[in-house]
């Protein structure tokens, strides 16, 4: 899995505007471009809820870190990921190739999580 497979956005709700860290885009030559959803997935616990989710490319997963230490959503075979995602904070990443991934958090390797882009 290359870098390029998702775009990352990260939201602080603590500032005004959005805060957009970074993006790693890829062009999907032949791909239509179809209504686009956002998934949620919550952090609680230490936890994420749900810890597997199907989603097409184009989509994208938003985490929300419910817990007072921050976590992140990483994939494990990029690197890539949200960032640190604060209490009340949404980190995203947009889906923008096939595949089944797994994430983690890059402060608690022991939270794991799948996202299954089809
Ligand atoms: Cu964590």
């Amino acid at each position: 899995m290359s870098p390029s497979t998702v775009k990352r956005t990260v939201t602080t709700a603590l500032c005004i505007s959005a805060a957009i860290i970074g993006y790693a885009t890829a062009s999907i030559a032949g791909e239509d471009a179809s209504p686009s959803a956002e998934h949620k997935v919550d952090i609680r616990d230490f936890l994420y809820n749900p810890d597997s989710i199907k989603v097409k490319v184009g989509d994208t997963v938003t985490w929300t870190n419910h817990d007072i230490v921050p976590h992140t959503a990483t994939l494990s075979a990029s690197d890539v990921g949200t960032g640190p995602i604060l209490l009340s904070n949404e980190g995203s990443l947009e889906m923008q190739a096939s595949g089944t991934l797994t994430y983690h958090c890059r402060y608690h390797p022991e939270m794991q999580g799948e996202i299954l882009v089809e």
